[in-house]
């Protein structure tokens, strides 16, 4: 990798940010994979992915599209070993990827879905960096509640760097929320445990401190990394901590349940 690919100094030309988020964009509506963004612009940084997956959410707000929150990816070990990237990522969620609980989800509209077992945060008040900090989040919390989210890297064979899994807006596809919500200070989440299920057996067992220690670290760093990028998380933003477990791959008929402890389970159906 490019040594200079953890900067966050863009690198690229206005022009080149512009014909790579049409990539992205272009994969994503043909449900086809493309090489990784690097392989074309090795000197594509950090900086630059960001730029792109900005692009990304100023033309779907530009299409009327709205925006209900963030998500944090990368920030398990799990994850980090199965994608073979070790910084943590932020992405967009517009509300038009959210799906109800139960729902069946088209896996042709889709590259190569991977399904993960996350926490979900509520912001009852706005939060800004820098410096955010677990207790602040935990104070700005409104509930927390279990969700599901669904993966599909736009890169063929699921492969990416950091600065191209950011420009593909850190794999995001669909999520759905579901079990029952609770108060942060109602149960201890750094030791909450999950069981993520497929087909009704056992994929994955974990507890949510695999995230960051304390998923509410994960939504700290959203915040943090969002204030390098000038903006903030606005009251009522739906986030999403990342995934606990390794994301498992399905298939058209396939079920996947998560079982959380006192947060209740989530499913999602595939055809
Ligand atoms: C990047 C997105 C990771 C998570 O929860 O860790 C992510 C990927 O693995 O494709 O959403
Ligand atoms: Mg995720």
């Amino acid at each position: 990798m490019n040594p200079q690919a953890l900067s966050m100094r863009p690198a690229l030309a206005g022009a080149d940010i512009q014909a790579l988020a049409d990539r992205v964009l272009g994969a994503q509506r043909d449900a086809r994979a493309i090489p990784k963004l690097t392989d074309d612009f090795p000197a594509m940084t950090l900086g630059d992915g960001y730029a792109v997956q900005r692009e990304l959410l100023r033309r779907a707000l530009a299409q009327g599209r709205r925006q209900a929150g963030w998500k944090a990816g990368l920030t398990s070990r799990a994850k980090m070993e199965q994608m073979g990237v070790r910084v943590p990522t932020v992405g967009f969620l517009m509300a038009d990827m959210c799906r109800a609980e139960g729902s069946v989800l088209r896996v042709d509209e889709l590259v190569h879905p991977r399904v993960e077992c996350e926490v979900a945060f509520v912001l009852a008040r706005p939060l800004a960096g820098p410096d955010c900090t677990r207790e602040q989040v935990l104070q700005a919390t409104d509930f927390v509640l279990p969700a599901l989210e669904v993966i599909d890297s736009r890169y063929t064979g699921f492969s990416f760097d950091l600065p191209s899994v950011v420009a593909d807006n850190s794999s995001s596809a669909r999520y759905a929320s579901g079990g029952r919500a609770r108060l942060a200070e109602d149960v201890d989440l750094s030791s909450l445990g999950v069981v993520l299920e497929r087909n009704g057996e056992p994929v994955a067992i974990a507890a949510s401190a695999a995230v960051s220690g304390h998923p509410a670290d994960a939504v700290a760093l959203v915040v943090n990394v969002l204030h390098e990028l000038g903006q903030q998380l606005a009251a009522g933003s739906f986030v999403m901590s990342g995934g606990i477990t390794e994301a498992i791959a399905v298939q058209p008929g396939d079920f996947v349940c998560a079982r959380f402890q006192e947060l209740g389970s989530v499913a999602l159906r595939f055809a």
